[in-house]
C-alpha cells in the first residue's frame, strides 16, 4: 500500500464511523427548508450533499479544507525555485485534510509518474476521430476508452465487500489523475501540432510535465500551469462537474464512467466551456473595433450589445458567489506580478478594463445576482500570453485540474459508504396543490 493510501485508510475509518453515528443519533435534525423558486431554479442554496474536500462561501470564495486561495498559494509546497504551489499538494490536502510537506508532494508526484502509462488503444481510439472533433469531446472519449483499465469494475465483477470499495476507487482515481496530462497533451498535439507528440518527462512535476508534453518548455508557462492546475481543482460539491461525478459514482459506476460524466457537464458553456467563450468574446470585441485597446465606452457598448442580443457575458456571474471570484484575483495577481512588469499584454489589459466596466452594467439589469467575474474570465488571456492560442482546448485543462477535486471526493464518497443518490421530484400540479392546501389552511 502506498503511503498516501495508508494515511487515507487510517483517517477514513474513524470518519466513516463518526458519520454513521451522526446519522444514527441526529438523522432527524432539520438542516433547512426550501422554496418553490429553489425547486424550479436549479436547487440553489439547498444543502443536499456532503462534500469533504472544499466549501464555497458566497462572499469569500472557495476554501479547501479551510484554506483560502491566497493561503494555499502561500502555504503549499512549491517546485524548487518555483513560486506557485504544486497541484500534488492540493490533492494531498483535499484527500487528507492536512497540509503536505515537501517530501509528501514529492512522493505523490513519483507515485503518479509510476502510474502514468496510457494504454495504446486510447490513442488508437483518438486517432480514429475526425481532427475537427472538439477537444472536450475527445477528452471524454479518451476517458471512456481508458475505462477498460478500471480496477473497481473488475473487482466488482468478481465480487467485493462494500468496505473495500474505496480501495479500488482510490487506485482508479490515482491512475486516472496520473494519465490525464498525457491524454490532454495527445489531444492538443494531434489537433494543433500535426500529431507531433512529445514523450513525458518523469523527472518533472505533474503540471510541469503537462506543459512539457503540450510543447511549452519555458519556466513561465510551467509556473502558470502549476497555478492553473491548483486553482481549478474544486468548488465544493454542487457545481455541475462535481455533482455529476458524485451522482454517477453513487450508482457504483467506476471512476472512469463517473469522471467522464462530470466532464460532459464541464463542457457546457455555462460551466467550464466559459473559459473558451471568454476568449472568443474578447477577440470578437477587438476585431469589431478594429484591433488594439478599446476605450471603456466601447467595452460598455459591446457588453450592452451582448445583453441586447439575449446572450450571456461569459466569465461573469456565478450560481453561488456574490463577490469577485478569488480565483480571478489570483490570476489577475499572476498577470500583475509576472507579466505586466515585462510589458503590458493587450488582452490581459482588456480583461482588467472589462472588470471595471462590466459589473455596474450587469448590476443595472436588476436580475443578475452576481455581476462580478468568475475564474473563467481571466484564464484564457494568460494562456494566450504564453502562446497557447487554441482556445477550444482551454476547457480540457480545466478538466485535468478538476479531476483532482472530484476524484478525491469520490474516494471519500465510497469510504463513507454514501448510498445511491435519488432525490425526490414534484410536478407543477403537485406544487399548486400544496400551495392551495396551505392557503386554505390559513384562511
Ligand atoms: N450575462 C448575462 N446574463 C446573465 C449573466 C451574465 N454573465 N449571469 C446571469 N445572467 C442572467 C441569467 O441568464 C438569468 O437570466 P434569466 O432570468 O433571463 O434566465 C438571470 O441573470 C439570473 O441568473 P443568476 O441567478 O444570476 O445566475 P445563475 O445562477 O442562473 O447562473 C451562471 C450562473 C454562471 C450560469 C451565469 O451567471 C452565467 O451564465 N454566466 C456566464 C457564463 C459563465 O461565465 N459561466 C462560468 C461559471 C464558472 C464555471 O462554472 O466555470
Amino acid at each position: 500500500m502506498d503511503s498516501l493510501k495508508e494515511k487515507f485508510a487510517a483517517k477514513a475509518g474513524p470518519v466513516a464511523a463518526e458519520v454513521k453515528q451522526l446519522i444514527k443519533e441526529k438523522g432527524d435534525f432539520k438542516l433547512g427548508e426550501y422554496t418553490v423558486a429553489q425547486v424550479y431554479q436549479g436547487m440553489k442554496g439547498m444543502v443536499g450533499l456532503v462534500t469533504e474536500t472544499s466549501k464555497l462561501d458566497p462572499e469569500e470564495g472557495i476554501r479547501f479544507r479551510g484554506y483560502s486561495i491566497p493561503e494555499i498559494r502561500e502555504k503549499l509546497p512549491k517546485a524548487p525555485g518555483g513560486t506557485e504551489p504544486l497541484p500534488e499538494g492540493i490533492f494531498y490536502l483535499m484527500l487528507l485534510g492536512e497540509l503536505p510537506t515537501q517530501e509528501d508532494v514529492l512522493n505523490l508526484g513519483n507515485n503518479w509518474a509510476r502510474r502514468a502509462i496510457v494504454p495504446k488503444h486510447v490513442f488508437d481510439v483518438l486517432d480514429k476521430l475526425p481532427a475537427s472533433t472538439h477537444p472536450m469531446t475527445q477528452f471524454v472519449v479518451a476517458i471512456m476508452a481508458m475505462q477498460t483499465e478500471s480496477l473497481f469494475a473488475a473487482a466488482y465483477k468478481k465480487g467485493i465487500n462494500k468496505k473495500d470499495y474505496w480501495d479500488y476507487v482510490y487506485e482508479d482515481s490515482m491512475n486516472l489523475i496520473a494519465r490525464l496530462p498525457r491524454v490532454a497533451a495527445y489531444i492538443y498535439r494531434r489537433k494543433y501540432k500535426n500529431g507531433d507528440h512529445i514523450e513525458p518527462d518523469p523527472k518533472l512535476d505533474w503540471a510541469a510535465n503537462l506543459a512539457h508534453m503540450l510543447g511549452y518548455e519555458d519556466f513561465d508557462m510551467k509556473r502558470l500551469m502549476r497555478m492553473y492546475m491548483t486553482i481549478h481543482v474544486d468548488h465544493e460539491g454542487g457545481n455541475v462537474s462535481a455533482h455529476t461525478t458524485h451522482l454517477v459514482g453513487s450508482a457504483l459506476s467506476d471512476p472512469y464512467l463517473a469522471f467522464a460524466a462530470g466532464m460532459n457537464g464541464l463542457a457546457g458553456p455555462l460551466h467550464g466551456l466559459a473559459n473558451q467563450e471568454v476568449l472568443s468574446w474578447i477577440l470578437e470585441l477587438r476585431e469589431e473595433l478594429g484591433g488594439g485597446l478599446p476605450t471603456e465606452k466601447q467595452i460598455e457598448d459591446y457588453i450592452k450589445k451582448t445583453l441586447s442580443e439575449g446572450k450571456v457575458v461569459p466569465g461573469y456571474g456565478h450560481a453561488v458567489l456574490r463577490k469577485t471570484d478569488p480565483r480571478f484575483t489570483a490570476q489577475q495577481d499572476f498577470y500583475l506580478k509576472y507579466i505586466k512588469p515585462q510589458g503590458a499584454d493587450d488582452l490581459c489589459e482588456i480583461v482588467q478594463m472589462v472588470y471595471k466596466v462590466a459589473p455596474p452594467i450587469l448590476e443595472a439589469t436588476g436580475k443578475i445576482k452576481n455581476p462580478w467575474p468568475n475564474v473563467d474570465s481571466h484564464s484564457g488571456v494568460l494562456l494566450t500570453h504564453y502562446g497557447m492560442v487554441e482556445h477550444e482546448f482551454y476547457t480540457v485543462l480545466f478538466g485535468v485540474s478538476r479531476a483532482l477535486g472530484v476524484l478525491a471526493s469520490l474516494i471519500w464518497d465510497r469510504a463513507l459508504g454514501h448510498p445511491i443518490e435519488r432525490p425526490g421530484s414534484i410536478t407543477t400540479e403537485g406544487i399548486k396543490k400544496k400551495i392551495a392546501a396551505a392557503e386554505a389552511a390559513k384562511a
